[in-house]
Order: C-alpha cells, then sequence, then structure tokens
C-alpha cells in the first residue's frame, strides 16, 4: 500500500533525486517556499499515480478515468482524437515519423549520454556507476535526470514541431513533456527488467512515450522496440508483472507482434500502457525517451526547471511559443 503523504526524504524512484540531494548539488535554494512547493507538488504527483492512477491497471477503469482527467484539464478540446493518424495512433498504440530530427541533433545528444558521468539504474535503488560507460558492466545506464531534463540538446529535441504536434494530437492542448530516460542497454545479459513484456503501470492517466533512438536500429541484433499493438485496451495480461513469451505466443500470433526499425532522426511514439519490450541487443544500444502527458509524472515535481532565460537562443522562441508543452521543464 502507498504512503499517504510523503516528505522531502521521498524518492519517487531509484535514479531520481531527493529534495535534499538536489540542494546538495546546489540545484535547488532550500527556502521555505521552496520546501512547501516542493511537498505540494511531490505529494499531489505521488497522490494522483500511487493512489488514481495504480488503484486499478484494468485498462477499462484507466480509460473511463482518463476520459474525466481530459475533461477536467481541457474542458474545450472535446474527447475525441483531432486527426486520422492520432486515431489510428489510438487503436494501435503507435505512431512512426521518418527522418523528422536532425542526425547532427541525435548524434550531440548522444555524445551526451556517452561523455562519463555518473549512471544509474531504475530497477536498483541506491546503484550508481560514475566513469566511462565502456567500463561499467552491467546491462543498463542510464543518464542522470536532471543532467538530461536541462541538456541544451535534449530541450532541443523537445522543441522539434513534429513531436509537440503530435503529442497534442493525441493528448490535447495540455500535452507537456513530463519526463524523460536516456539509457545504454549492454549486451550478453539475457532479457533484463523492461526487455520481458510488460505494460507500463505508472503513467500517468494519458500519456505517449516518444522514442528517439541515437543510434541506427535495423535489426534484431540492435535491440528494437516490440510491441503488441492495440493491447492498451485488452482485458487480459494486464497485471502489474512480466509476461513471457510463452504467455503471449497466442496472443503475438492472433495480433501480429512488430518490432520497430528505425534510423536516426526518426521519432516513434507508443502507448507504452500495450504490451511491449526492448529486445535484449546483441550489439550496445542507445536510446532516449521522453515522456508527453497531461497531468505530471510522480516523478515530474524532482525537475529543476530552467529559466526561460537559460534556454539556448535557437529555440527560446519556440519554447515561449509552446509554454504549456514546456511547463514542466521551463520556468
Ligand atoms: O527499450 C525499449 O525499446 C522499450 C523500453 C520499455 O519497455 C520501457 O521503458 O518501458
Amino acid at each position: 500500500m502507498a504512503q499517504r503523504l510523503v516528505g522531502l526524504d521521498f524518492q519517487p524512484e531509484a535514479g531520481v533525486p531527493t529534495f535534499g540531494e538536489q540542494l546538495a548539488a546546489g540545484r535547488r535554494q532550500g527556502g521555505i517556499i521552496d520546501r512547501l512547493g516542493y511537498l505540494a507538488r511531490l505529494n499531489y504527483a505521488h497522490t494522483y499515480i500511487n493512489r488514481v492512477r495504480k488503484r486499478s491497471n484494468d485498462p477499462a477503469w484507466i480509460a473511463r478515468a482518463g476520459a474525466i482527467e481530459r475533461r477536467i484539464l481541457q474542458p474545450l478540446a472535446g474527447p475525441s482524437a483531432t486527426t486520422e493518424r492520432a486515431e489510428k495512433f489510438r487503436t494501435r498504440d503507435f505512431h512512426i515519423e521518418r527522418a523528422i530530427v536532425s542526425p547532427d541533433l541525435v548524434g550531440a545528444m548522444r555524445a551526451e549520454l556517452f561523455a562519463g558521468q555518473t549512471y544509474n539504474d531504475p530497477y536498483v535503488s541506491g546503484w550508481s556507476w560514475t566513469g566511462s560507460p565502456d567500463q561499467a558492466h552491467c546491462p543498463m545506464l542510464y543518464m542522470d535526470p536532471q543532467k538530461l531534463l536541462s541538456s541544451p540538446q535534449f530541450l532541443a529535441i523537445c522543441a522539434n514541431p513534429g513531436i509537440i504536434g503530435f503529442c497534442r494530437e493525441v493528448l490535447g492542448p495540455a500535452a507537456a513533456i513530463s519526463w524523460a530516460w536516456s539509457w545504454i542497454s549492454n549486451p550478453g545479459v539475457g532479457n533484463y527488467q523492461n526487455q520481458n513484456w510488460h505494460r507500463d503501470s505508472s503513467e500517468p492517466l494519458n500519456f505517449v512515450r516518444i522514442f528517439v533512438p541515437l543510434e541506427n536500429i535495423a535489426a534484431m541484433e540492435d535491440g528494437p522496440t516490440a510491441l503488441i499493438p492495440g493491447t492498451s485496451t485488452l482485458r487480459e495480461f494486464y497485471d502489474v508483472r512480466r509476461f513471457s513469451e510463452a504467455e503471449l505466443l497466442p496472443l503475438q500470433l492472433e495480433r501480429g507482434a512488430g518490432v520497430v526499425l528505425a534510423d536516426v532522426g526518426d521519432v516513434y511514439f507508443v502507448n507504452t500502457f500495450c504490451l511491449h519490450r526492448g529486445v535484449a541487443p546483441v550489439r550496445r544500444r542507445a536510446m532516449l525517451t521522453l515522456l508527453a502527458s497531461i497531468s505530471p509524472s510522480h516523478r515530474t515535481p524532482a525537475i529543476c526547471r530552467m529559466p526561460l532565460r537559460q534556454v539556448p537562443d535557437t529555440i527560446r522562441e519556440t519554447v515561449s511559443a509552446n509554454r504549456r508543452f514546456f511547463r514542466y521543464l521551463v520556468k
């Protein structure tokens, strides 16, 4: 049972810094107003995810609660998808846009991920690795969330009109980037954590995951994302656990599971409440994924928002014109 109220020392997920850790890193001021504001946002998000979203993992409950959330947060937007491709996304859980991000920008993001630093693993509480990723022999190396969320390359990717536009088509005008992950998957350890079939069961009621491959994913050896389309509404296999290949084989044969092959510059959007996994790679793989939602994720309050004046000149106008989309990242 989730705690009712949480304090400043609460960590929403392994790898997400607590308020105290952010103070120690000089990222927060620590005055009374900051503390109270942080506590309020932390408890709001914690209650929303742990007591509302996780109340049931039944897709029927999530669809009903999600529709109510949309009506409350964007009453003028209407309940249905606004475009044909968004409607298709709702039924298939998947959409891909080819060559919409500049390969140079993706390359710069990749270089940031691989620059020696402290990495974490959201599946292992307290674990971290500092140094070059080449020396770390562990299945997954996740970039420090705050380093990622305030990186100019990351913000420039979020400012991509194709990403902003599609998120709004699916989620409505309140869509915003509410978290992100960038990580290196190392080969050779079998199926680790999200490399087993699962549904994401801790994300907001209305959300989209946006995948930006930082290297070409050209074959099974590169560890593509695999998914069974249309299963976000399936009222089977929704208990919160990993599923074996054998358990899902009949469903895969019936519905046709697919893997996503994508080049640098392509972006794909997934409703990861559908059954999915990352195929365990044979070659090292690097990925960036963004979470877009209309309510905060339980991790969102930990983001130290960047003042608009510090946003790089090249994207400040876009950020300024899309303040609602950037409201959790930029103040
Ligand atoms: O690595 C992938 O392609 C999928 C990631 C995944 O399943 C997840 O983050 O929930």
